[in-house]
């Protein structure tokens, strides 16, 4: 209950599961607190135009995981910038939850051959939320 959570998702890396995003985010914010809630929007654009919008992403994606409870973070959809984040939370000690849905290849060794790291490989999204129910308990 009310944990902070920060959820973590491809924007350049590809939008093609911002609706599963969406629908994880709804989920985990009926009982704790998405810091990111903005991953599941699917009208907004991953093409930033202000000079200093990149900066500004980034020092307030970096505060808020700084001051995350837990990473939850989709990776069906490879993303550099995710990665970036799931190797920052663990320097951190802030505990890391991956999903990622098998159906779609083999995830990163980088990420199923690091032990701090929390892989949950599923078929079927109705599998994700139970086991979102056990991490949030
Ligand atoms: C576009 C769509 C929603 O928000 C935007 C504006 N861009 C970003 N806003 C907030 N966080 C971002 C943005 N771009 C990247 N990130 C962070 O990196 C998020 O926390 C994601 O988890 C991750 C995605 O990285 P890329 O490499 O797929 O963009």
């Amino acid at each position: 209950m009310n944990k902070r959570v920060y959820f973590a998702g491809s924007i350049r890396g590809g939008r093609r599961d911002a609706d599963l995003y969406k629908r994880i985010i709804d989920y985990i914010s009926k009982t704790d607190i998405v810091l990111t809630e903005h991953i599941g929007d699917p009208s907004k654009s991953s093409l930033e135009t202000k000079p200093n919008a990149q900066k500004e992403i980034y020092a307030r994606d970096i505060e808020w995981l700084e001051s995350s409870d837990l990473v939850i973070a989709e990776c069906s959809n490879p993303s550099l910038g995710v990665g970036y984040e799931l190797a920052y939370a663990e320097k951190k000690n802030i505990p890391v939850y991956i999903f990622f849905n098998k159906d779609r290849g083999l995830l990163s060794a980088m990420l199923t051959g690091d032990d701090y790291f929390k892989v949950y490989l599923y078929s079927n999204e109705e599998e994700i939320y139970p086991i979102l129910d056990s991490i949030l308990k």
